[in-house]
């Protein structure tokens, strides 16, 4: 006898439905929330297999993310939107649930290169950058990271000595997004002071960068190797309020926020493909949806989904209300980027050979996501650092 299954209910809910998550938003971060999605429904989703296939992202999309308003949106003044610390996070969930490589360049734009520049530059040199960054029609990047110190960025060569009044930087950076997009990079670089950063813009003579080619995640994304070959700097080009590796941490902190957010877009498409999936595909004569195994699947993950979103809301709250500490924004990177990896990888599997191709999402969210769970601090950096704050003991090194 062939197995039949009752007909399905007519009310269903989407994941975040179930969780009620918008009940937990104000007006305004629903509206923004609802933009995003219909820039990326519009706009990013018809054609992000192809910019992922051939591992592209236009330049033209700045100026439209600049549109958008969501290019260092939680910034104040200086052509910035002034958002709370919810609505930002929101934005990047919403653009990682197109690709993660949408939410990567609104993060290094907003949070590393403008932040950076926000929080330690000059009077001149916000009004000289941030109109332009946050409109799009300049881009910015932030090198920190070398060849040789990734986790470790105090070990840092890169070095900037004075000449007269100027400044000569010397030094390689390494996996820098959006560095063959930049108009201005944020270099980090030692002196005989301590670690300092340094505006170049990247026409300066002895400026290079070199695309990354050939990664198998984040392909609809720019990432360099900066190379700095006697770099002739004025006085003016230093941040004059970065005083310390303290300073570019800080900076780190704002990305991984929009990360513990962002994460969970790549999540919650990958669940919503997965669950359309098992509804229209059959296997042994009923729909793949009404099998046991697979709903403790969906549900799983929903579980996880919602968790994270909730920790994601309870830490943007924080930020909003009094500031967030970097320990705790290592626990929600550390959570919502393995969840959402597990999440990705797991809806793959209920999509079988079809979850291999480019046609489905999981499979890119998740080779993306290995990207992000590397990037802003590994998961073992996050770790420690909860470590750190639970046992007063640093094992970094
Ligand atoms: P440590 O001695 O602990 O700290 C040095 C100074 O910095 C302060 N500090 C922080 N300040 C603000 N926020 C944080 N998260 C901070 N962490 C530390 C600290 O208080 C101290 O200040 P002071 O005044 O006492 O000097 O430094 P450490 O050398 O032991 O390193 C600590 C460790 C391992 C946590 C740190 O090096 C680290 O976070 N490593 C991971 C590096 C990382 O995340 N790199 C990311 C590069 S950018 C990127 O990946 C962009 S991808 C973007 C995209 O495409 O989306
Ligand atoms: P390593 O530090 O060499 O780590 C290798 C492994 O060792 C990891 O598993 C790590 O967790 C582990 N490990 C290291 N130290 C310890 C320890 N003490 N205990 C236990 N395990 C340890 N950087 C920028 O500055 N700007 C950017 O815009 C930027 N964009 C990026 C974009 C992409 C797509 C990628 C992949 C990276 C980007 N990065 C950027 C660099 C990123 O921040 C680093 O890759 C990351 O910090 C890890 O450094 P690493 O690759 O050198 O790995």
């Amino acid at each position: 006898m062939t197995a039949t299954a009752a007909p399905p209910s007519a009310q269903t809910y989407t994941p975040l439905e179930l969780f009620d998550i918008d009940r937990l938003l104000e007006p305004d971060e629903r509206d923004i929330a609802a933009t995003v999605r219909k820039f990326v429904e519009t706009r990013l989703r018809p054609n992000i297999e192809g910019w992922f296939e051939s591992a592209t992202l236009p330049r033209e999309l700045a100026k439209e993310f600049g549109d958008l308003g969501v290019l260092g949106m939680h910034l104040d003044g200086y052509g910035c939107a002034g958002t709370n610390a919810v609505s930002y996070g929101l934005a990047c969930l919403e653009l990682e649930a197109g690709d993660s490589g949408f939410r990567s360049f609104v993060s290094v734009q907003g949070s590393l290169s403008m932040f950076s520049i926000y929080r330690y530059g000059s009077e001149e040199q916000k009004h000289e950058w941030l109109p332009r960054l946050a409109a799009g029609d300049a881009i910015g990047c932030f090198g920190l990271t070398e060849p040789d110190f990734g986790s470790n960025p105090a070990g840092m060569r890169t070095r900037a000595r004075r000449d007269g009044s100027d400044w000569v930087l010397n030094g390689t950076k390494m996996w820098i997004t959006n560095g063959n997009l930049a108009d201005v990079a944020t270099v980090w670089a030692q002196t005989d002071e301590g670690v300092r950063g340094f505006l170049v813009p990247t026409g300066t003579p002895g400026f290079t960068a070199n695309e990354i080619h050939r990664k198998l995640s984040l392909r609809a994304s720019v990432t360099s190797e900066l190379v700095l070959d006697n770099v002739r700097l004025p006085a003016s080009a230093q941040l004059p309020h970065a005083v310390g590796l303290g300073a570019p941490l800080s900076c780190l902190n704002e990305a991984r926020f929009g990360i513990v957010f962002g994460a969970l877009g790549a999540a919650r498409d990958s669940l919503e493909a997965a669950i359309a999936y098992t509804q229209s595909r059959d296997v042994f004569d009923r729909p793949l949806a009404s099998f046991q195994l697979t709903q403790e699947k969906l549900a799983n993950m929903t579980v996880e989904l919602g968790k994270g979103t909730l920790l994601a809301l309870h830490l943007g709250r924080i930020k909003d209300a009094e500031g967030v500490r970097p320990e705790q924004v290592s626990l929600g990177k550390l959570n919502n980027v393995r969840e959402a990896i597990a999440i990705a990888r797991e809806c793959r599997t209920l999509l079988g050979g079809s979850g291999i191709t480019l046609e489905y999402s999981p499979l890119r969210h998740a080779n993306n996501l290995e990207s992000v769970l590397t990037y802003e601090g590994t998961s073992e950096m996050h770790l420690l650092s909860i470590g750190k704050a639970l046992t007063g003991h640093a094992a970094f090194r």
